[in-house]
């Protein structure tokens, strides 16, 4: 990756985790840990690799995103809000009465939001219906599908692994965000996901390994699953829950966390 490319895409991943951050402070609370461990991938797919028209976001023949962990909906909410998707002005409304940006990603509210999410396990199956349509279509979108460690305890993500797999899915990129925490304790001491590659290539994908947090490393690692043919992709992104928000990085109990306004103004340097 060229150099321009890489300080763009960092310095984008460091404004729209800011805004993740003031987006969940104007509501107060909110599921910040989850939200900051995906945001490099996010950036990296949204900014660099994706078939997407924020003024068509309906375009058919469109990348979707699905975010699995669907309380991750903040960090969509950014990033959809800086390029264009809907207006700004939604993003102090989080959570509220009448909002169109519930904590959870809502396709029918707001726009990009290509699946509804929140009842953890179901967004990868809605993936993988994605993906087969759009075999059967002659659709060239890709299909990129977060979903977080503590999901993969779910058995439907299993179910669809399974289908993926046997059907050579190789316009599905499913994404682990493996922040070793869920919402109340460490994946590893509640119900291990270790190995996690050797569970996936088992079923049939393609796995690849990267630092989720270094921007070239997971723009190679998508470069690489879509040039690979015949077979479903799983990137297992090794994060930290809260990476990039000094008051929260890694600490066990960053799931969701109170956001007072002069803790996101801080952290931000937003003052106006
Ligand atoms: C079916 C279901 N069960 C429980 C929950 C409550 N819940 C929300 S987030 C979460 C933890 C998820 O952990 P993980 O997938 O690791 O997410 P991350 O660490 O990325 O926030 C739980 C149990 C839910 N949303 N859906
Ligand atoms: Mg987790």
């Amino acid at each position: 990756m060229d150099k321009t490319k890489l300080d763009f895409l960092t310095a984008k991943a460091r404004k729209v985790r800011d805004d993740a951050i003031e987006i969940i402070g104007h509501f107060g609370v909110g599921h910040i840990g989850g939200a900051m461990s995906v945001m490099d991938a996010l950036t990296v797919i949204y900014y660099d690799k994706a078939n997407i028209d924020p003024a068509n976001p309906k375009k058919q023949d469109r990348d979707r995103v699905i975010m699995s962990k669907g309380h991750a909906g903040p960090a969509m909410y950014a990033v959809l809000a800086d390029l264009g998707y809907y207006p700004k002005e939604w993003t102090t409304t989080l959570n509220q009465n009448g909002t169109n940006l519930p904590s959870h990603c809502d396709m029918n509210k707001t726009p990009g939001i290509d699946m509804t999410a929140g009842s953890l396990g179901q967004g990868l199956s809605a993936a993988v219906g994605m993906a087969l349509a759009a075999k059967m279509d002659g659709n060239p979108a890709t299909i990129y599908c977060f979903i977080g460690d503590g999901e993969a305890q779910e058995g439907q993500i299993w179910e669809a692994t399974m289908l993926a797999g046997n059907r050579g899915l190789d316009n599905l990129i499913v994404l682990l965000d493996n922040n070793k925490l869920q919402l109340d304790g460490r994946t590893d001491d509640i119900n291990s996901l270790a190995p996690a590659v050797d569970k996936w290539k088992a079923f049939g994908f393609f796995t690849q390994e990267v630092d989720g947090h270094d921007i070239e490393a997971i723009s190679d690692a998508i470069d690489n699953a879509k040039a690979q043919k015949g077979k479903a992709s799983m990137i297992v992104l090794n994060t930290i829950k809260g990476y990039g928000a000094s008051f929260t990085e890694g600490l066990a109990n960053c799931h969701s966390m109170s956001i007072p306004e002069e803790l996101w103004r801080k952290e931000t340097g937003r003052y106006e």
